[in-house]
């Protein structure tokens, strides 16, 4: 009996389901686990977020976590994969709905999809639309890259914009519904999705070109083809030169997204909605200067110090994200070799940034 408690234990009860303990909907528990379990800086994010935000927020992404399940499943024949593809943003809607595919926690999460639709079922219509057209469009996109390459920038642009770029413009729309923010341009939730999502595909590199059966490359053959006659080439010793240019061409091209990054994050209102969207982009940043003419990439994982992460996971005002940006930046500006085939490139992209912090840093 609630009633019966002391004001200081209501207080503290009240306080810890304000934070981040486990709710009391088991689907909105099965949906924080498997978050917790897949991505733990994302779940880290998404839990600091205020109470009008933080349930759909977590919702979208187990949502869409099911959804690059399928896509991920190299088991799954295409004519079966692709219709559970384009479906996907109906069957949430349906808790009787589950396809076993994936590993670990994966399958896990996709043998129990019921805790999920159950948990997207509660949220109100605003955010059910929102997450359900985005569902359609990542799934709907998913399914043209099944079957098509990446060929060109322009490929590898779409491509981005189906599996991060709508992540982005589906976030800015569930902001805005909260009430908490202004309706953000698409083009810049756009560049926010692919900012990050183009520093996984250059890390990736190897993790991908070594999956088995077939290795599933993104990297645009239109980039990759001016250093080499195959993107396996770059695993080999001698081909080294040719590599890492090819990896700083891919690093300048990923850049290039990162002043709508810094304007969309400085229109941004809510504290908590900005440290949200701002740790990843730092960790993005962070992670470009890693790579960065690095050739590392091309023989195992590239890694964030454990002590950066959590410098990075204080970030809280605008003033650390132009701060953040500036650091890193200076970081990669100070590893460009001015014989690299980009590096005119690189630069332009740095001084872009830095331009757009400076005003705001000393
Ligand atoms: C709703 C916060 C699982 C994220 C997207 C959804 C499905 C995976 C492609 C994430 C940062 C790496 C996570 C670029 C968005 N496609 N990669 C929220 C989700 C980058 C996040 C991960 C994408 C995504």
């Amino acid at each position: 009996h609630p009633e019966e408690l002391p004001a200081l234990v209501k207080l503290k009860i009240a306080a810890m389901q304000a934070s981040r303990a486990i709710p009391a909907d088991p689907d909105l528990a099965f949906c924080y686990g498997i978050l917790t379990r897949v991505s733990r800086s994302f779940s880290i994010v998404i839990q600091q977020l205020g109470p009008e935000l933080r349930d759909a927020v977590c919702v979208f992404y187990v949502v869409l976590r099911g959804l690059d399940t399928v896509e991920d499943d190299m088991s799954i024949p295409i004519e079966v994969k692709v219709p559970i593809l384009k479906d996907f943003h109906k069957t949430i809607y349906d808790p009787s709905w589950h396809f076993s595919c994936g590993v670990k926690d994966y399958k896990e999460l996709m043998e129990n999809f019921r805790f999920v639709s159950n948990a997207f079922l509660g949220l109100s219509k605003g955010y059910q639309d929102v997450i359900a057209e985005m569902t359609q469009r990542m799934g709907a996109g998913m399914a043209k890259f099944i079957e098509s390459e990446v060929e060109t920038v322009d490929d590898y642009d779409e491509y981005c914009h189906y599996v991060a770029g709508i992540v982005g413009i589906g976030l800015s729309r569930l902001f805005h519904s909260s009430g908490l923010e202004a309706l953000a341009p698409d083009s810049l939730s756009n560049s926010m999705g692919l900012f990050l999502q183009k520093i996984n595909i250059v890390r990736d590199y190897l993790e991908d070109i070594n999956e088995i059966p077939a290795p599933r490359m993104f990297w645009p053959r239109e980039i990759w083809g001016r250093y080499a006659a195959l993107l396996e080439d770059f695993k080999q010793e001698e081909n080294s030169e040719k590599a890492v240019q090819c990896l700083n061409a891919m690093v300048t091209n990923g850049l290039s997204h990162a002043t709508d990054c810094l304007q969309y994050l400085s229109a941004v209102n809510d504290p908590s909605n900005l440290r949200f969207c701002a740790i990843p982009q730092i960790m993005a940043i962070a992670s470009y200067a890693m790579c960065y003419n690095n050739i590392e990439v091309f023989r195992g994982v590239v890694k964030i110090r454990r002590g950066l992460t959590a410098k990075v996971f204080e970030t809280r005002s605008m003033s650390d994200v132009y701060e953040g940006f500036y650091k890193f930046s200076s970081i990669l500006a100070s590893k460009i070799d001015n014989k690299d085939p980009s590096a005119a490139a690189t630069q332009k992209y740095i001084d872009n940034i830095q331009a757009a912090c400076e005003p705001y840093i000393f």
